[in-house]
């Protein structure tokens, strides 16, 4: 074929992720450009964003700080070897993940998306219980319902069929606690549900089960995103926290989705008032603008794999573009921004008007339960009979193509979890459009 042969436009090359590739060839929704609160098609339809993009880009889209400095910084210095050698933007940035971070969480190891910052933590957790003389400690628990990505690692911890049915035995030595959701206890909750924080002592039967000496890591999300928004109920993580206490296992917050304002702090342990020993980070901490994800350990960690001599690498991990350039820049705009528009704040005052909105579709055909916490919105949908997920599939449909909104679906369950910038108005609309959508598929 000559070099100049023109490349036919069809949709044909692309393996979608996480899509159905049929149906959205058939009937594609594309996206040409977005500014702040909205996405516009190629016909220049107008798309309010209800869903932040995927949970990431919590200061809005294509915000002039954040594109400027990723500009300069691609003039400036395109890459420089994420192994032993170095730039100053992440050092920048990490002091910055690291002030926000609270207590002794400290020391920020970079990589490039969630499902690495994962497979990072959990490495980590291994490793330093081998550092310390514990090798032994090397089961790893999840929960049932939990998303950490795709890695080996977090489909192993994680607890959603579909996403592990299909790829073998994964990692060995995996348990899972169970899920923290009751509809019949907690349906149509605003916030923390009062049901549910005995749930946590299931780690005390898992410890029983395998001994202490055995595990390393406890790994959830402190509000599970992915799954259909769960909230923690009240008192859950700290009982968590308490039992890995008391058995030495590392407690690790998967705060990739909760990070950077989502439930109205820079993390969900602040909101809580729990420690963990690390969070996973990834998505806010560029606002989506260019692929980023990481990990902050407390110091007592990091201070644990500094010995041995002096030119020895202390963590055989990492990855080529680990605190790339690009994000790096990204990084250190998008964190000034949240502070100057003082967005985390925002998103804590907007969160009852956000919950109210959200309940005025108790009521609305199909719909079972509605949940939400800080900006963040589940809708549970009643399937269609022998088709699972096709309603809110359809819902999601039509909401873009008819409604002129972006909203996720999850299985049965549509997402919502707007940029921190939405105002009251545009919070009224997404769940005007939401509503519509619903009453379409009745
Ligand atoms: N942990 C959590 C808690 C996540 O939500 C990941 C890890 C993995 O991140 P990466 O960057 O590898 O995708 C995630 C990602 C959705 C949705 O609509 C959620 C995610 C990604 C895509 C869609 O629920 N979460």
């Amino acid at each position: 074929m000559p070099a100049t042969a023109p490349i036919p436009n069809d949709l044909e090359s692309h393996w979608m992720s996480f899509t159905p590739n049929r149906a959205f060839k058939r009937r594609p929704r594309m996206i040409a450009r977005a500014k702040d609160m909205h996405y516009f098609t190629p016909e220049g339809r107008k798309v309010l964003d209800g869903t932040a993009g995927l949970w990431c880009t919590n200061a809005g889209h294509n915000r002039d700080p954040i594109v400027d400095a990723i500009k300069r910084q691609a003039e400036e210095l395109d890459y420089s070897p994420a192994f032993q050698y170095a730039h100053a933007k992440s050092f920048e940035l990490a002091n910055k993940v690291a002030a926000l971070a609270p207590g002794d969480l400290n020391r920020v190891f970079f990589c490039n998306s969630g499902s690495e910052a994962v497979d990072t933590a959990l490495k980590i957790a291994l490793a330093y219980h081998n550092m310390r003389g514990e090798g032994g400690r090397t089961r790893l628990i999840g929960r049932e319902r939990g998303y950490h990505g795709v890695g080996f690692g977090g489909i192993s911890v994680g607890g959603i069929v579909n996403n592990r049915k299909m790829f073998g035995s994964l990692l060995a030595g995996v348990d899972h606690l169970p899920a923290t959701y009751n509809r019949e206890q907690q349906a149509f909750t605003k916030g923390e549900p009062a049901w549910g924080a005995h749930l946590a002592d299931e780690l005390e039967r898992i410890v029983a089960l395998h001994d202490a000496s055995t595990i390393a890591a406890v790994i959830v999300e402190p509000m599970a995103g992915s799954t259909g928004v769960l909230a923690p109920p009240k008192g859950y993580l700290e009982r968590l926290r308490a039992i890995c206490d008391k058995y030495g296992l590392l407690l690790i917050f998967d705060e990739v989705i909760t990070g950077f304002g989502r439930l109205g702090c820079a993390f969900a342990a602040e909101r809580y008032g729990v420690m963990p020993d690390m969070i996973v980070f990834a998505k806010g901490v560029t606002s989506g603008a260019v692929p980023m994800g990481g990990v902050i350990a407390r110091d007592g960690i990091y201070e644990t794999f500094m010995r041995g001599p002096d030119h020895a690498i202390e963590l055989f991990h990492g990855y080529t573009y680990s605190a790339h350039p690009l994000a790096c820049a990204a990084g250190v705009a998008t964190l000034d921004l949240y502070r100057q528009e003082d967005l985390f704040a925002r998103a804590k005052a907007l969160e009852p008007v956000f919950a109210d909105a959200a309940m005025t579709l108790k009521g609305f055909p199909n719909v079972l339960d509605i949940r939400t916490v800080g900006l963040c919105c589940g809708i549970d949908l009643a399937s269609r009979a022998g088709s699972p997920g096709l309603r809110a599939y359809e819902a999601m449909e039509r909401g873009f193509h008819e409604a002129d909104v972006m909203v996720r679906v999850a299985g049965e369950t549509l997402a919502l979890s707007p940029p921190l910038i939405v105002s009251e108005a545009q919070i009224g609309e997404i769940f005007e459009r939401v509503g519509q959508a619903i009453k379409a598929v009745a």
